[in-house]
C-alpha cells in the first residue's frame, strides 16, 4: 500500500505510544502478541504502527506507515477484565467485523486519556 498517514495533519485527534495486542481477529481468537504501537485516533478510525525500539523512532520523522486500522463505527470499548490479562489498565476494543484488541499503557492518566477519547469517538458519531 501507498497509503501515508501525515501525523502532524491537523485534523489528528490524538496519538501516542501503547502496548497493543490483537486477541480476535474475524471472530477467530489469535494469539497474543503484544507490541509497542504508534497509535492515532483520527476521526472514527484507529491507526496502529509498530514502531522500532519501543516507538520513540516514529516521533523523528512526520510520517507513518499504518500497519492495521480499525474503524470504530459499531464498536465497543470497555475496562478489560482480568481474565483478558494480567496487566493493569487494560482497554478491551471489539469492532464491528469481529476484531478484538487489547490497549495497555501503564501511565494511568495517558491510558484514562485514552478510554475516554475512544468512548467519545464510539458514542459520538452517529451510526447506520
Ligand atoms: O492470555 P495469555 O495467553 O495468558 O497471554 C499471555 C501470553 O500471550 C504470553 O505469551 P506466550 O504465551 O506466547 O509466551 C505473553 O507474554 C503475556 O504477556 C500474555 O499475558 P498478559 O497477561 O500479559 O496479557
Amino acid at each position: 500500500s501507498t497509503y501515508v498517514l501525515d501525523i502532524s495533519d491537523k485534523s489528528s485527534e490524538k496519538c501516542g505510544v501503547l502496548n497493543v495486542t490483537k486477541i480476535t481477529e474475524h471472530g477467530k481468537k489469535v494469539r497474543k502478541n503484544w507490541a509497542s504501537t504508534w497509535t492515532v485516533l483520527q476521526g472514527y478510525s484507529l491507526l496502529f504502527a509498530k514502531g522500532q525500539g519501543g516507538g520513540t523512532s516514529w516521533f523523528g520523522g512526520n510520517h507513518s506507515k499504518p500497519e492495521f486500522t480499525v474503524d470504530l463505527r459499531g464498536g465497543s470499548v470497555e475496562w478489560a477484565s482480568k481474565e483478558k490479562s494480567s496487566k493493569k489498565h487494560v482497554i478491551e476494543l471489539k469492532t464491528r467485523v469481529g476484531t478484538e484488541l487489547l490497549i495497555q499503557s501503564e501511565i494511568d492518566s495517558v491510558i484514562n486519556d485514552w478510554f475516554r477519547a475512544l468512548s467519545e469517538t464510539i458514542n459520538t458519531h452517529a451510526w447506520e
